[in-house]
């Protein structure tokens, strides 16, 4: 309903609660509570005596009514979810997978108070600055393929950035965003499966869009950035998000239908990772070496110091050691 009261007043200018009770038929009362209710999301909504209602501007909150209406996509986004706060949307995401959720579901949060990345480690999420998101998939996926979801969601992360921006972002094999040589985005894939069943993926975004760098906890002042930061202005989170969902639809049919190898020279045209001397770490395993390539399955090709040619998985890379 609310979606339907906020058309009519985008599309009238003004119209009084009567006019709005009668096309919506619904009660004055009814307007009232769903006007108080866009209000609290950051509508600003006028009211005048014997005028009515008028549209004066929209939410910069990332709402379902901001981030769904016209965005024409099928599968990703079909169903989106907004919180203020959460501890982490893969929870929220993840809870609602096990009920039964439809793939495409995505969560959003303007703040996570314990949002994470990979290996237990921390995601700084302050308040309604970046975009904190969670998508729920299930595609008929080996378990040994899933590195390559994060690899097909950094693609579509570096087009949303470049379509809406004039910078130029990079990936980092297998799941870090860069603007330059600082960290702008991160994705984590966190999955349900048994050996040779993946049963859903739960894929978190982190952006860091409108965040000051000032606001970053001291352990990541030096290595991240945001895009205001970069672009030196500050962009619409609720334009990106958007435009992820629609970049992110477009290269998972793709990859769905003709598989990674459809998707692996998109990625080699954002990445920084081939042709860098970088350190792999692998748990408490390291090994330097220069990174050749992917291969068709998304797994990093790598000379090691010592000659040998080795294939990775799954494992933390940093650049330039
Ligand atoms: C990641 O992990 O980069 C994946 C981050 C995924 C975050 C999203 S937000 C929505 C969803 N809900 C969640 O709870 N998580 C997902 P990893 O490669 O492990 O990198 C983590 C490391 O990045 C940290 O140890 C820090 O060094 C650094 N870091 C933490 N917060 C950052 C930020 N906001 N920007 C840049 N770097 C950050």
């Amino acid at each position: 309903m609310r979606d339907l009261i906020l058309k009519a007043l985008k599309k009238e200018g003004h119209i009084s609660g009567e006019q709005l009770a009668k096309k919506l038929k619904i009660s004055r009362t009814a307007v009232w509570k769903h006007i108080k209710e866009l209000r609290k999301m950051g509508y600003q909504i006028d009211s005048l005596p014997h005028y009515g209602y008028s549209y004066i501007k929209s939410t910069s909150l990332l709402v379902p009514e901001e981030i769904t209406v016209g965005l024409g996509n099928h599968i990703i986004g079909k169903h989106v979810l907004h919180h203020n706060e959460v501890t982490s949307t893969q929870d929220v995401a993840d809870k609602l997978a096990r009920g039964g959720a439809e793939e495409g579901l995505v969560v959003i949060a303007e703040k996570q108070t314990s949002g994470r990345g990979r290996r237990g480690r921390t995601w700084s999420s302050p308040d309604k600055s970046g975009i904190y998101l969670s998508v729920l998939l299930r595609p008929d996926l080996k378990p040994i393929h899933i590195i390559q979801i994060p690899l097909v969601a950094g693609v579509a992360v570096a087009r949303a950035i470049q379509s809406i921006t004039p910078l130029k972002p990079s990936i980092k094999w297998p799941n870090d965003i860069y603007i330059g040589n600082k960290k702008v985005a991160g994705i984590l894939t966190e999955v349900n499966c048994d050996i040779d069943t993946v049963h859903y993926i739960v894929l978190g975004i982190g952006i860091n869009v409108n965040t000051s760098t000032a606001s970053f906890p001291k352990s990541i002042k030096t290595i991240a950035t945001s895009i205001s930061s970069e672009h030196k202005q500050k962009i619409s989170r609720v334009s990106l998000l958007r435009q992820f969902l629609v970049e992110f639809e477009k290269v998972y049919i793709e990859f769905i239908a003709h598989g990674f190898s459809a998707i692996a020279p998109q990625w080699k045209n954002y990445n920084n990772t081939i042709g860098s001397h970088i350190k792999v770490s692998e748990g408490s395993k390291v090994i330097t070496g220069k990174a050749l390539d992917i291969d068709d399955d998304g797994f990093l090709i790598i000379e090691s110091d010592d000659g040998e040619i080795k294939r990775i998985i799954n494992a933390d890379v940093s650049l330039n050691n």
